[in-house]
């Protein structure tokens, strides 16, 4: 699906505002401090654009940001997605594929949005999104507990939460959307009940933790890219989370229970390999959270880069 599979779009972004922590606006300058983007060029063969500062929207920020609907700093969030959907779209249209540096989960809502809107141009095509996590995102303004937005992403996205104002996502029009059909979930375990019944209610493909201990991981990408359909690009988009505290203890919402690093490598391996890959977010990698000492946060951003390079076809022989 890409003219141009050699070259890769790089958007490092900045950002925490869908959740209350800070640090995870580190993360893009972290992963390439510890080589990444030059592993990429140099060992992969990459030719990276865009690359060059990591975006921190400083600009975007509104003097006041009371919450909307529950949503905390609703406006700011708004803003920056719909700036990161242009940067991406601007990547995606010359048929790059589009690397996404985070920053919390809430800034899916852009890269989504950007690389689904290319794929309709480019190729006339709906694109499908494999989503890896502990948790589903899928909360809408209503059933969100924390009103945190990196918690609602697919919600809007799929257009189960929809608003009229731009500046409350209203900016999301159908080119930018997925269908809940061509969205497949990978490594779930900390579903809130609200999410439950809208995962259930739309009949949406979800392979849990359980699901991967019964089938094992390859079983399941079989199961999952048999979902999505052969021939349909794919955007992955990789909560660092999914993976077990024990490879990835620096991160916002950590639970235990999760996937090795092995698992997470071979997810992002085999969607490679298919050849259908669009687009790639690396999200929720907070080097400031090192429980117990910085080796965690260390070991996270390690885990962080390995999941990218795997993504990009690194262990392809
Ligand atoms: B993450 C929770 N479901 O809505 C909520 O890290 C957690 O991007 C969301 O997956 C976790 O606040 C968001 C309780
Ligand atoms: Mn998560
Ligand atoms: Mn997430
Ligand atoms: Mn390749």
């Amino acid at each position: 699906f890409l003219s141009r599979p050699e070259d890769l779009g790089v958007v490092a972004v900045g950002f925490s505002g869908g959740q209350g922590k800070p640090g995870v606006d580190a993360a893009p300058t972290a992963l390439i401090e510890s080589g990444l983007l030059t592993q990429l060029r140099d060992d992969l063969g990459y030719t990276l654009h865009g690359h060059d500062d990591v975006h921190f929207y400083s600009d975007l920020a509104p003097a006041q940001d009371p919450p909307h609907r529950g949503m905390k700093n609703p406006r700011a969030v708004s803003a920056v997605t719909r700036k990161i959907a242009e940067q991406v779209y601007a990547q995606a249209r010359e048929g790059r594929l589009v690397l996404t540096l985070g920053g919390d989960h809430s800034i899916a809502i852009g890269t989504i949005a950007g690389s689904a809107k290319a794929v309709r141009e480019r190729l006339g095509r709906e694109m499908a999104v494999i989503w890896v996590d502990a948790h589903a995102d899928i909360n809408t303004p209503e059933t969100s507990g924390s009103g945190n937005v990196h918690g609602m992403p697919v919600a809007f996205l799929t257009g189960l939460a929809r608003e009229e104002k731009d500046e409350f996502f209203g900016w999301l029009k159908d080119e930018h959307r997925i269908s809940v059909k061509k969205l497949v979930y990978i490594g779930l375990r900390d579903v809130d009940a609200g999410e439950k019944r809208i995962l259930r209610e739309n009949g949406i493909k979800a392979f849990s933790m359980f699901d991967i201990d019964r089938h094992g991981i390859g079983r399941v990408m079989e199961m999952a890219l048999a979902h999505i359909g052969s021939d349909t690009p794919i955007h992955l988009s990789f909560d660092v989370d999914a993976l077990d505290p024990m490879w990835a203890p620096s991160t916002g919402t950590p639970v235990r229970g999760g996937l090795t690093l092995r698992e997470g490598d071979f997810i992002c391996e085999y969607v490679h390999q298919t050849g259908s890959l669009v687009a790639v977010d690396l999200v929720e990698v907070n080097p400031t959270l090192a429980p117990e000492t910085d080796l965690g946060a260390h070991e996270t951003v390690r885990a962080g880069c390995s999941i990218v390079r795997c993504a990009l076809g690194e262990s392809l022989l």
